[in-house]
């Protein structure tokens, strides 16, 4: 059995992040997937993200490609969370390009091309410049 494991924030949920998670599962027979806290999260990107963390890992948790989703506490945790959760395939969005390569002796490490025109930050922006209009 082939178990792939990602992560992310998935604040917002929206189109791109269903097309990585999708792509990821098709990679083998389980996707598990790493939600981070609004800690890590906050500390990541300097802002804190709109859903909190118990209302994002229960989007995750209950799509149809996600078979297991827990909290990723820490950026440097990778290697215990793979070794954990027994994966074989590592999958980042490509903005994390070359950044987890020295994970390449416990797990295969892939990287996915992001989908364009689609981030939580465009739709936030976009939700504020029309709650002016
Ligand atoms: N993504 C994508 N296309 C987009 C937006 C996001 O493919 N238009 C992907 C990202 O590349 C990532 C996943 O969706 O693989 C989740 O996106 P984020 O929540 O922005 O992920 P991030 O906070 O960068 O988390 O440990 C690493 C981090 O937890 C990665």
């Amino acid at each position: 059995m082939t178990t792939v494991i990602t992560f992310g924030t998935f604040d917002v949920f929206h189109v791109g992040h269903v097309n990585l998670l999708i792509r990821a599962a098709n990679l083998g027979d389980r996707l598990v997937v790493g939600v981070s806290t609004d800690r890590l999260s906050a500390a990541k990107k300097g802002r804190k993200p709109v859903y909190r963390q118990d209302h994002r890992i229960e989007i995750v948790r209950n799509l149809a490609c996600v078979n297991q989703a827990f909290y990723e506490h820490s950026l440097e945790a990778k290697r215990s969370y793979i070794e954990k959760f027994r994966a074989n395939i590592l999958v980042m969005g490509d903005d994390w390009a070359g950044k987890f390569d020295s994970l390449g002796d416990i797990c295969d490490v892939r990287y996915l091309p992001r989908t364009e025109d689609v981030s939580t930050t465009s739709i936030i922006r976009d939700i504020r410049l029309r709650g002016t209009e």
